[in-house]
This record gives structure tokens, C-alpha cells and sequence, in this order.
């Protein structure tokens, strides 16, 4: 049906055209009415989540608009589109990050204030969006932030989980999880029920022969379920461009509950059908790089990327193009193997569906995929069962053995009698049972495989994907470098050093081109600018002080080195390695005189972050963490000089009260195992430095800042294997004063020492796979190296302005940019100057 209004009544559409609002009163006014009407409230009723509501729905009727219009410019240009597929998307809050990118916070403020109203208490009302585990889901964020800011045609696609990532409570120093359920009150999303695609599952395959004589496979039974589009517009910064996220939901296909059941009494069933299909998008998983094989989790990966699929090619089909042109309209970038199935539902739409021959298809399908590996620890890298495969989703194992044949036999072709070869590199493990490889799937029919970080990048070309290296050549293999919004990371979390640095650089084009940062090199010694920039390092410290005061009952005096490590708990990322230097420093400090403890440091060593519900190890930690908080916090001998806090439910939103106020962080990961890190970058853009191992960006951060302005330690990437082997095959004997620490804790002096036993022996007497013993003696004197640094405030405050001053490589608009050139083909869409809502301001 064609849907576009007539000429003749178009005058009147355009009479009537809503532009949204363009000043305070116009804000004002958007905001009364959504209170009076959206919400059905009065000023006699209006309380700060109401104001925030109102708000955020004004807000959302300007970003509507603009998205309107900017995918009238995208369709109507028909050029080039990504598509990014991600299970994760950790947005955190909205408002602030839609007021900054549109360029009204100022005129939200004032209007939000005569109608009696704080702006950042406003601001605080809104509940995280958290569909995301850590890194991964962060940077998926940002990528669309960046996406947008450049105006780049571009869309997310994700799942609309019910329930984010749970919420963490600390109850007796023990991790409890709270489920997340954030859909409320959710003004950002767009339910489009007119945008659905039922998605089938189960069933089994026939096969039919055409007059040709050629075959076709059809997919059959089964049972099917309907996946229902919700959009969030993701607005640019600095621009008009608003590009879109698109979150599937899933319900029963066959509308609301069986009516046969529910009228022969069976009201249960009927039910079930409704309830069991709206599963399928309840809940995120709660894994950071751990992977657990479980069958819904594979349902969720199939439901996602198929209805993203329909929705992609349906919209390549409008244009009636060539399928060969397909490449050409579309790229889809794969985040992790989560999406990897995307691969093979194309390959199936092309041959199964549209009647394309295999190698016609499989050429489209390889030059439109490009794949991100994420990770190489083995315990994360996906692989699915073929029985499950088989059950869920029996057409596309056929098609992954097809996949899998072709390429055997290319790699038979160019590397003839190494059945070795084979067996290694084959999509299906040959193990009991059987499994399917979904990274080695994602390398067969991607044209890229990008790792996030130099070191990483080299590890996979060397480790766990040497073979294909010299299977497609080097060229397949690149890396992008992972970065982080400016935006949220810098304007947002840190207005205030934000704006010192505007003054120093003239304006705020850094935030569109973070290299612009380095100008403030140039007044690395002007005595002025380096005592605002002290008193705001200070502010921020003060700000979460009252915040640890609040949530964690510990006073701590913000004049005190704030030492942070708040990531997911994990033990690679070597939470203990801190704990353990954390009760050493108690232990020295106990062991001094009272006038040696005067000369001192004082220090707030500071946790957060959570364990997956099933991690134990990761949830031992958590509670060895909380346990020396409460002897050493009450220790009268230690006073202010070591304070121990655990900061629940670590989020976006806490994490933009988090960075800014950091002296030092830790990045401390096994070196070889972090692929990136993307909390080190915004640590050092907000003038703090980093203390970490030679892992991930840390090397490149480096690089780039200089190495006199950051705390590295411990061992190299390059000889973690032999010690690992040493340790398991020799003698391993333990720093002495680790075995001290183990002395302690094991004394009984944090409580129970059968709850901390685990810790312990995996270091002693489990080979300590993480090289926590190996790495304990350099860290402990890197500390001190710290300490030491951190007295000489002068000197102190140069390294951390030199060093934001350099940060500029580290901005998701450079990482972006590199991807849309090297492995996307798109181009930014010209935004005309005077287009759309911002004329006039
Ligand atoms: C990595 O552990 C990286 C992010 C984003 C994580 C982290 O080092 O910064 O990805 N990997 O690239 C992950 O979640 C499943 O793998």
C-alpha cells in the first residue's frame, strides 16, 4: 500500500509540521504539556521523576524529528549503510548525552530551574539503560555515538532484554543480585508494532527439484515466534544527523494466547505458548567474556540476528538493485561471534529463498561481513554443539557443512595432504560431541577480522588464528584500536575540566576532533590554568567522597591519593593482585612506628565492578575486598592513611562519578589477556594516571602519552607461557611477601579463611595461571613508585596535563572513521547547514 500523503494535501501536512522546541519558553511549554497530558499530572503533583519524564519527553519528540529527517536523507541518497550487530549496548542515561549533542543542556537548565526544578537532580532520575555485561557493550555505545557525530549512515541492532544486567547489592560483604527490570518508564524507544518478522525455529528440512533439475532446500515445521521492533534515536553531536537503534522483542506469533485452549478451559496453556516466547528477549546473560553454551542463548542469537536480517534486506530490496550490488549497499559489522549466525541466515536468504547459485551468494555474503574478535581467552570463544544446531536449527547446519566443505577443499587445494591442517582449522570440532566454532565460522565468511588493540590484534594473528593466516594471507587480518566518546567520557562526566579546557583551546572542536587536546601542552606551565586544573581534580575527588560517604558509609578525605579499579570481576583482570598489595600496604603499616606512620601517604584504595552470579572465584574476591574494608577502616593505628571501598552496583552512570575523581588507576590484567581496556583511556582523559601491566591499549596509550607518565610493571605477554609452564612443571615458590599476605589472611584477621582458601590456592598450589606470585613484587615497588610520584604535586599535575594533552588517538571518531575506511566503504552524508530543527540557533 502506498503510504505517502498525496500533493494536493501535502500543503497541509507542511502547514502543521512540528519542529520541535526551539528556546526556553518553547521548552517550557513542551514540558507542561507532557506533564499535563503524557502524564496526566498537574504542578500540584509534579515530582522530580515526573520533571524528569517530562523532559526526557520533550527531548525525544526533537530527536524524533531529526530522525525523520535523517533517514529521509539516508534512503532518499541511497548510499552505503552499516549495520552494527551487538548483543550488548551499555547506553547508561540518556538525557544529559541528548541535551549536550543537540546543544540545549543550557537552555534546558534555565527552563528546568523557573519551573522550580535542579537540572541535576533532574538528570539523576533516569535509570541506566544496561543492556551489557563491561568493554564490549560499552564500545558499542560509543561506536554510535561516533557513528552519529560523523554522520555516518549507520544502524545498531540488538535484542530489548527485559531485564539489563542485574543489580548488585552488598550485603555482609557478599555480592547479591537484584534483577534489573528498567522497561517502566522508558521515554527513549519507540515501540514499532508495525515492524515485525516472525522467526522460526525447530522443524526439519525437504528437499524439492525443480524443472531445472536443481534442488532446493526448504525449511519446514517447527514453531514460530514474532520479533517486534522498539527504536532509539541516537542523536549526533554537534549535528542533526540521528541515526537509529533498532531492539527486537520478542512475542508469540500467534497473537496473544491460543484462544482454542484458553476456551476448552485450559487457561494455563494458552498462556504458555506467550510466556515461553517472550522469554526469548527477558534476559541479557550475565557473562563478561565467559561463554555458556546454554540453548536460549543461542535461540536469542538466532531471533536477533534473523529479524535484523529481514529488516536489512527488505530494505536493500526497495531499491530493486542487483543482489551482486548488495556489497555495495551494505555492510554489517559483526560484534564478537555472538552475531556469526547473521553469516550463514544470509547465505540462506540468498539460495534458499531468493534462488541464487552457492557462489553468487557466498561472494555477497563474505564482501558484506567484517568480524571483531574481542578476546582470546578459550573460555569466551563460542562454540555450539551440533546436536543443538541440528534440533534449533537444522537448515543452517546443513549450510555450515556446506560452508565448511568449500573451504576444506580450498585449503586441500593450496596445503594438500595436511590432514592436521584440516582438523585444526575446520568449522566443526571433531570432539564428543561435535562442535561448531563460531569464530572460525565468522573468519570464513567475513573479508575482515580486526582485533582491538595492537597487541591483540598480533596475538590472535599469532595464537588462536595462526592457521588463517596462512590460509587468506596477512591482509584479511587488521586492527582496529578500540577508543571512547569524548562526548559522555570527557563533556559529560567532567563538565568542568571540559570547560578549562575550551579556554585553553579556543573552543570546543576538541570534542569533534580530540587530537585538537594537544594545544593544552602549550600551557602545561601556565601557574593559573594548572591550579583550576588542581582544584577540579579535587572537586571531582570531593564529589565522590560524599558519594562513598552516602552508599558505603566510609568517610574518606578526598586530599588522600585515590587509587580506582572499577571494571568487571574477573580473575584476569587481577582484582586480587590488588587486594593482596592492598593488605601488604596494611601489613607494613601496621609493622611502623607512630611517627614513621606521619610520613606516610595516605591513600583510598578503591573497588568496584561485578562477578557474573555464577563466577565464584570472582565472587570470593568481591568478598575478601569488602572484608579488609572492615578491619582496616576501623584500625585506629591506620586512621586516614589506608581506607579499603567497595562501590556497589558498578554502572555507566556511576562510572561518570568515578573516573574524573581518580589519581591512579589500575589496569593490571595478565599481560596478554586484556585485549583492549576502555576504561584506561578515560581515566587518562580525565587527569588521572594509570599504573598497569603491558596489556591491551595500555602499550599504545604508552606510546602516546610517554612512558614517564605511567606506572608499568610486571611481566611481558611474550613469557607468560613459560612461566605458566615453569609454574606447573618446576618448583613455584611464592614471593615472600605475598606468602606473608597469605599468612595473614589465613590467620583468620579478614574472618572465616576457608571463605578466602580458593584465592589462595589457586596462587600456591593451582599453578597461579595468572601469574599473581610472578607479578607481586614488581607491583608492590611500582606502588611505591606512585607514592613517591604523587608527593610532588608539581610534577604530578605536569604528567597528568601532558598526558591528556596526548590522548587524542584514543576518540571513537578515529576508531570509527578507520573502520568506515578500511573495512565498511561508507562515507558521511552531507548534513546541509541550515537542515532540519537548529535553523535559528
Ligand atoms: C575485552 O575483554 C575490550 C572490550 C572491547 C572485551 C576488553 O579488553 O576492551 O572487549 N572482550 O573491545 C569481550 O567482552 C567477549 O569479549
Amino acid at each position: 500500500v502506498e503510504a505517502s500523503i498525496p500533493e494536493p494535501q501535502r500543503e497541509a501536512w507542511l502547514k502543521h509540521q512540528v519542529n520541535g522546541f526551539k528556546d526556553k519558553d518553547g521548552f517550557e511549554e513542551n514540558v507542561v504539556r507532557h506533564v499535563e497530558t503524557t502524564l496526566a499530572r498537574s504542578m500540584f503533583n509534579c515530582d522530580e521523576h515526573a520533571a524528569y519524564s517530562a523532559c526526557a519527553l520533550a527531548f525525544r519528540d526533537r530527536l524524533i524529528l531529526e530522525w525523520n529527517r535523517t533517514q529521509q536523507r539516508q534512503t532518499f541518497a541511497d548510499s552505503k549503510r552499516l549495520y552494527y550487530l551487538s548483543l550488548e549496548f551499555l547506553m547508561g542515561r540518556a538525557l544529559d548525552n541528548a541535551m549536550l549533542n543537540i546543544g540545549q543542556k543550557d537552555v534546558a537548565k534555565a527552563g528546568l530551574a523557573e519551573l522550580g526544578f535542579r537540572i541535576e537532580d533532574i538528570i539523576e532520575q533516569e535509570h541506566d539503560a544496561a543492556l551489557g555485561n563491561g568493554g564490549l557493550g560499552r564500545l558499542a555505545a560509543c561506536f554510535l555515538d561516533s557513528l552519529a557525530s560523523l554522520n555516518l549512515p549507520a544502524w545498531g541492532y540488538g535484542l530489548r532484554y527485559r531485564y539489563g544486567i542485574f543489580k548488585q547489592e552488598i550485603i555482609d560483604g557478599y555480592q547479591v543480585e537484584v534483577p534489573d527490570y528498567w522497561l517502566d518508564f522508558n521515554p527513549w524507544e519507540f515501540p514499532r508494532h508495525d515492524v515485525t518478522v516472525d522467526i522460526q525455529f525447530y522443524g526439519h528440512v525437504n528437499r524439492t527439484q525443480g524443472e531445472s533439475g536443481k534442488t532446493t532446500a526448504h525449511w519446514e515445521g517447527g514453531e514460530m515466534v514474532r520479533a517486534v521492533a522498539f527504536d532509539v534515536p541516537i542523536p549526533g553531536y554537534a549535528t542533526t544527523t540521528t541515526n537509529n537503534l533498532r531492539l527486537w522483542s520478542s512475542k508469540a506469533a500467534s497473537g496473544e494466547f491460543d484462544f482454542q485452549k484458553f476456551n476448552s478451559g485450559d487457561y494455563e496453556s494458552s498462556v504458555a505458548d506467550q510466556q515461553r516466547a517472550e522469554t526469548i528477549s527477558a534476559v541479557l546473560y550475565p557473562n563478561d567474556n565467559l561463554d555458556r553454551g546454554k540453548e536460549l542463548r543461542l535461540k536469542q542469537q538466532y531471533f536477533w540476528v534473523a529479524a535484523s536480517l529481514y529488516d536489512i534486506v527488505r530494505r536493500f530490496k526497495k531499491a530493486k538493485r542487483a543482489w551482486s550490488e548488495f556489497p555495495e549497499q551494505v555492510a554489517i559489522q559483526l560484534n564478537d561471534t555472538h552475531p556469526t549466525l547473521a553469516i550463514v541466515e544470509l547465505q540462506r536468504i540468498l539460495v534458499d529463498l531468493e534462488g541464487l547459485e552457492w557462489d553468487d551468494a557466498w561472494n555477497i555474503v563474505v564482501n558484506t561481513f567484517g568480524y571483531t574478535n574481542h578476546t582470546v581467552l578459550p573460555e569466551a570463544l563460542e562454540k555450539w554443539s551440533v546436536g543443538l544446531f541440528q534440533h534449533l536449527l537444522p537448515r543452517h547446519l546443513q549450510i555450515i557443512y556446506d560452508i565448511n566443505l568449500f573451504f576444506l577443499q580450498t585449503v586441500e587445494r593450496a596445503f594438500p595432504n595436511d590432514r592436521e591442517l584440516l582438523a585444526r582449522v575446520s568449522i566443526i570440532e571433531e570432539s564428543q560431541p561435535k562442535m561448531v566454532r563460531m569464530a572460525f565460522l565468522a573468519i570464513v565468511g567475513s573479508h575482515k577480522v580486526n582485533g582491538v588493540a595492537e597487541l591483540h590484534s598480533d596475538l590472535i594473528k599469532t595464537t588462536i588464528f595462526k592457521d588463517f593466516v596462512s590460509i587468506f594471507g596477512p591482509d584479511k587480518f587488521t586492527n582496529v584500536t578500540n577508543g571512547i566518546t569524548p562526548r559522555r567520557w570527557l563533556h559529560q562526566a567532567n563538565p568542568r575540566l571540559s570547560d578549562l579546557i575550551a579556554t585553553k583551546v579556543g573552543s570546543y572542536d576538541f570534542l569533534k576532533d580530540l587530537t585538537k587536546l594537544n594545544k593544552i601542552e602549550l600551557s602545561v606551565n601556565d601557574k593559573q590554568f594548572r591550579k583550576e586544573w588542581a582544584e577540579i581534580k579535587l572537586a571531582n575527588k570531593v564529589r565522590l567522597a560524599k558519594h562513598i560517604q552516602e552508599s558505603a558509609g566510609v568517610t574518606v578525605n578526598p586530599t588522600s591519593l585515590f587509587d580506582v579499579q572499577v571494571k568487571r570481576i574477573h580473575e584476569y583482570k587481577r582484582q586480587q593482585l590488588n587486594i593482596f598489595g592492598v593488605i601488604h600496604r596494611y601489613l607494613t603499616l601496621k609493622a611502623m612506628s607512630p611517627e614513621e606512620r606521619k610520613k606516610q601517604l595516605p591513600r583510598v584504595s578503591i573497588f568496584g565492578g561485578k562477578a557474573a552470579p555464577g563466577y565464584w572465584m570472582a565472587k570470593q574476591i568481591i568478598h575478601l575486598i569488602n572484608s579488609v574494608g572492615v578491619v582496616v577502616n576501623n584500625d585506629a593505628d591506620i586512621g586516614d592513611l589506608l581506607k579499603v571501598v567497595f562501590l556497589e552496583d558498578y554502572n555507566v552512570s556511576k562510572a561518570e562519578i568515578i573516573t574524573p575523581a581518580s589519581d591512579i588507576s589500575e589496569h593490571i590484567s595478565t599481560a596478554g589477556t586484556e585485549a583492549s581496556g576502555t576504561s584506561n583511556m578515560k581515566f587518562v582523559l580525565n587527569g588521572g594516571l594509570i599504573i598497569g601491566t603491558c596489556d591491551g591499549a595500555n602499550i599504545e596509550i604508552t606510546r602516546e602519552i610517554g612512558e614517564n607518565n605511567i606506572f608499568l610493571f610486571g611481566n611481558l605477554a611474550e613469557d607468560v607461557e613459560d612461566l605458566r609452564h615453569a609454574h606447573t612443571y618446576g618448583s613455584h615458590t611464592i614471593d615472600p611477601d605475598l606468602a606473608k599476605v597469605f599468612a595473614t589472611i589465613e590467620q583468620g584477621v579478614f574472618g572465616s579463611t576457608q571463605d578466602f582458601s580458593g584465592m589462595i590456592t589457586a596462587v600456591r598450589d593451582h599453578g597461579d595461571f595468572y601469574l599473581v606470585s610472578d607479578d607481586f613484587h614488581s607491583y608492590i615497588e611500582t606502588q611505591a613508585l606512585v607514592d613517591e610520584a604523587y608527593r610532588d604535586q608539581e610534577e604530578w599535575i605536569t604528567k597528568c596535563i601532558t598526558s591528556v594533552s596526548r590522548m587524542g588517538f584514543f576518540s571513537s571518531d578515529r576508531c570509527i572513521n578507520e573502520y568506515a575506511e578500511g573495512i565498511w566503504n561508507i562515507e558521511p552524508l552531507h548534513v546541509e547547514r541550515d537542515a532540519g530543527v537548529r535553523k535559528g540557533e
